[in-house]
């Protein structure tokens, strides 16, 4: 756009890792389209090709690590990111891959969601996974976003009550002494709210909004994490981002509550305005 005053006013450049959901809901898809509502310009690496819909995944073809480089070369040699996310990765090679070109880039604000658990919470991957994105890929990130089942899964432990508030604040300083810089910590529940839990290695902030009846979660996390990365790209402080986040992915989960798009699991829709 050009400005009154002659200056190009550009968007922020973003970029997300992430896998295709061929459903629209969840990955590369959520965070394409909450970057466009957002005015952001989103890059985009693919990890993997997902076939699934509202109900079920029915395949997964991960692209091959020579290829995520190739990708990652490409984007990052001309465009450059202010802030990247990483999604869904799922295997050892790939987490590998991704971990030495962000540091080849030099890339500083990166959001590490890690998808390790399918919505019924079970854990999807390897231990091996497990591992590789505590070693190679924690230390890199400027934020983790894991919710309250891969809470457990990176710190090997069992699975906390999502009511138990002051469990969940410990576990955010768990994950920081195993290296994470920062932590959001998704998916605590107190009475009518949804509370997330910000630890940034000093205080412990409760992000909290009124729990929303709905089975049209698909996506929240992809759109809370790829809204963090808009507001780092523009400058904010980590601790506004996690709140305009927040606030944003409660937006999108009321506008698509009521939705029945298929026949399970809906999205959620993130608009600015009336949906
Ligand atoms: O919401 C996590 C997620 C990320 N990326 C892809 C997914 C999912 C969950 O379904 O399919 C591709």
């Amino acid at each position: 756009m050009v400005t009154k005053q002659g200056f190009v006013n550009m968007p922020p450049k973003v970029l997300t890792i992430a896998g295709s959901d061929s459903g629209g809901a969840a990955g590369l898809q959520a965070d394409l389209r909450t970057w466009a509502v957002l005015g952001a310009y989103g890059l985009s690496v693919l990890t993997a090709v997902t076939a699934q819909n509202s109900v079920s995944v029915e395949r997964v073809q991960y692209m091959s690590p020579e290829f995520v480089a190739d990708q990652l070369n490409a984007v990052l040699s001309d465009y450059g990111a202010v802030a990247i996310k990483t999604g869904f990765i799922g295997q050892t090679e790939l987490i590998l891959v991704i971990a030495s070109k962000l540091q080849q880039y030099g890339c500083q604000k990166i959001v590490v969601d890690p998808v390790l658990v399918n919505h019924r919470g079970q854990p999807m991957f390897t231990e091996a996974v497990r591992w590789h994105y505590v070693v190679a890929l924690m230390p890199l990130a400027y934020l983790i976003t894991p919710n309250v089942m891969e809470t457990a899964v990176l710190l090997n432990s069992a699975v906390p009550d999502p009511t138990d508030l002051p469990r969940l604040a410990h576990l955010a300083t768990e994950l920081h002494r195993l290296g994470a810089k920062n932590i959001l910590l998704k998916g605590g529940r107190d009475g009518e709210d949804v509370v997330d839990i910000f630890y940034d290695g000093r205080t412990t902030h409760e992000l909290r909004s009124p729990y929303i009846e709905t089975e049209n979660t698909h996506g929240a996390g992809d759109t809370l994490s790829a809204a963090v990365c808009v507001a780092l790209a523009r400058g904010e402080r980590l601790d506004t981002a996690v709140y305009l986040a927040h606030q944003f992915t409660h937006q999108a989960i009321l506008n698509g509550a009521n939705w029945q798009l298929g026949a399970g699991h809906g999205p959620v829709f993130p608009v600015i305005g009336n949906p």
